[in-house]
C-alpha cells in the first residue's frame, strides 16, 4: 500500500463547539498512519503471494492481535480482553451514565485471504480512537474500539457477545486446527466463563463497522461510500453421504454405492436449485472430503459443506427444504444415505434507518458520492444489530476480488471510510438524548 505512494495527510474539519469543556479545534484523520499500520498489520501471517494467512487462533492471529493491542494503547484506549477473545478497547465519556459508541471488525482472515477484509475496519477504528486522542476531544458517550475473535470462521466472538454462541460450536475444529474452545483461550479468553462477554439491548448506543465491499458494485459505478442497508443471513451445514467402501477393480458399476457420485450429484444440485428461482441468493458446497480417498477405493463416505446466503431467512428455509429432499433423492438413487447437520447460523440483518441517513449525510458532507446497498458478505455487525442500532460503512474492492490474496482497496478509499467514519461517530454522539433503535 505505502508503495503505491498515498501519504498524504489528511485534515477533517469538523465544528467542535459542542464540546463544552475544549476549545474549537480540528479533529485530524491522519491517512498515512492508517496506510502504515494496515501495512505493518500485512506482515503478521504475509503468504508468499502477499495475501495474509492469519486465522484465528494461528500464531499469526496471536501476534497480529498483540500488534493492534499496542496500537489500541498508543491510541490512548484502555484494553482488555473479553472472555470470548475479543480485544476490547475503551475510552471514557463526558456523560458516565450513557451506553458506549462502539466500533469494529476483526483482523482474522480466510486461509489465503487478503490484507484489507476486517483490517480497514479495524484500523480504521483503532484511527478514529487516535484522532479523539491527539485532539483532545472528549465524546459525551463513551467510545469502545472492538476486534472480534474468530470472524472468519462462525463470528464466534460476536456471537458469544450476543449470547447467540451455541455451546456445541466450542467443540468445533477452527481454521488453526484448534477447537474455538482452545482457541479463545490461546488468545486470551476464558472459554469457561463466556457468559461474561455477553452483552444486552441496550448496552450499546449504536455500533459501526467500515469494511471493503467485497463485491464489484461501488468499483464499478465508481462511488466512494456504500450505505449498508442490511446483511445477508448465513445457514452452514455438514453433510455426509455415507455409502459402502469397496474394491474399484473387482465391483460392478450396478453394484456400488459411490459416496463422491452421490456428493457430486449433490453438488450439482445445490447450483440447480439456488439458481432456479430468481433473487440473489447463493449457495456453495465449498468443502468436500472423500474417505479413504485413494484411486483403488470406492469412496464410503463424503463430508461436504453447504452454505447458503440470503436476506430473507424464510425464503432461505424454503430453498434448504429443496435442497435436502434432493439430497435424500440422490441417496436413494445411489444407495448411500445423506445427513445435514446445521451447525452455524447467522440471522439477516437490515441496518438502523437513522444511521444509515448520518453515514449518507456524513459523506455528502465530505464531498463523496455514495449509494444504499445490500451486503452479500458476513459481519459481526449483524449479529450486534441485535443488541442495538447497527451500521456499516463499505468502501471499494478492486473488481469485487476478496477472500483472495489479490483483494484490493485504494489508499484514498480508505482513507476517505475512516474519515466517514470518524464523522458518523461525531454525528451520533451529538445526537440528542439516547439513540433509538429503528429500522
Ligand atoms: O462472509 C463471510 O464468509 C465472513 O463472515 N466474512
Ligand atoms: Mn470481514
Ligand atoms: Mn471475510
Amino acid at each position: 500500500m505505502a508503495q503505491r505512494g498515498l501519504v498524504t495527510t489528511l485534515v477533517l474539519v469538523v465544528p467542535l463547539t459542542f464540546f463544552a469543556q475544549s476549545p474549537p479545534q480540528r479533529l485530524d484523520i491522519n491517512g498515512a498512519r492508517v496506510l502504515a499500520h494496515l501495512e505493518a498489520l500485512s506482515s503478521f501471517g504475509r503468504t508468499l503471494e502477499g495475501g495474509v494467512s492469519r486465522v484465528a487462533f494461528s500464531q499469526a492471529d496471536r501476534d497480529g492481535r498483540n500488534f493492534v493491542t499496542d496500537l489500541m494503547r498508543d491510541a490512548g484506549l484502555d484494553v482488555r480482553i473479553d472472555a470470548a477473545g475479543n480485544i476490547i478497547g475503551r475510552r471514557a465519556g463526558r456523560d458516565s451514565t450513557l451506553p458506549p459508541l462502539m466500533l469494529g471488525s476483526h483482523i482474522d482472515s480466510v486461509p489465503d485471504g487478503g490484507n484489507y477484509d476486517g483490517q480497514v475496519g479495524s484500523i480504521g477504528a483503532i484511527e478514529v480512537a487516535q484522532a479523539l486522542d491527539e485532539a483532545g476531544v472528549t465524546t459525551r458517550h463513551p467510545v469502545e474500539v472492538v476486534i472480534f475473535a474468530n470472524e472468519e470462521a462462525g463470528k464466534i466472538g460476536s456471537r458469544a457477545m450476543s449470547g447467540e454462541l451455541e455451546m456445541p460450536e466450542l467443540d468445533l475444529i477452527s481454521h488453526s486446527g484448534k477447537t474455538n474452545r482452545d482457541g479463545i483461550a490461546f488468545i486470551g479468553g476464558d472459554p469457561a466463563n463466556l457468559a461474561s462477554a455477553r452483552r444486552v439491548s441496550g448496552d450499546l448506543a449504536a455500533y459501526l463497522e467500515l469494511h471493503i465491499e467485497q463485491g464489484a458494485i461501488l468499483d464499478n459505478e465508481a462511488i466512494d461510500i456504500g450505505v449498508v442497508e442490511g446483511i445477508v443471513g448465513i445457514r452452514r451445514w455438514d453433510v455426509v453421504f455415507e455409502g459402502l467402501a469397496n474394491h474399484a477393480g473387482t465391483t460392478p458399476m450396478s453394484d456400488r454405492r459411490d459416496a463422491i457420485l452421490a456428493a457430486a450429484r449433490f453438488v450439482d444440485a445445490v447450483n440447480r436449485i439456488v439458481t432456479s428461482i430468481p433473487g440473489r441468493q447463493v449457495g456453495t458446497v465449498g468443502r468436500i472430503e472423500a474417505s479413504p480417498g485413494v484411486p483403488n477405493v470406492i469412496a464410503g463416505r463424503v463430508r461436504a459443506s453447504l452454505e447458503l446466503r440470503e436476506l430473507d431467512m424464510d425464503k432461505m428455509e424454503s430453498i434448504y427444504q429443496d435442497i435436502h429432499a434432493e439430497g435424500e433423492q440422490i441417496a436413494r438413487d445411489t444407495g448411500t444415505t445423506f445427513t445435514a447437520t446445521q451447525f452455524n447460523i447467522s440471522r439477516a440483518a437490515p441496518t438502523d434507518a437513522r444511521l444509515r441517513q448520518v453515514i449518507a449525510d456524513v459523506a455528502s458532507d465530505l464531498g463523496l458520492t455514495h449509494m444504499r446497498m445490500p451486503s452479500g458478505a458476513g459481519h459481526d455487525a449483524q449479529i450486534m444489530a441485535g443488541l442495538g442500532p447497527a451500521g456499516m460503512i463499505f468502501i471499494p474492492s478492486l473488481q469485487g476480488i476478496s477472500h483472495s490474496p489479490q483483494e484490493l482497496s485504494q489508499p484514498e478509499d480508505i482513507v476517505n471510510g475512516v474519515r466517514v467514519l470518524l464523522g458518523t461517530l461525531l454525528r451520533l454522539d451529538d445526537a440528542d438524548g439516547p439513540l433509538r433503535h429503528e429500522r
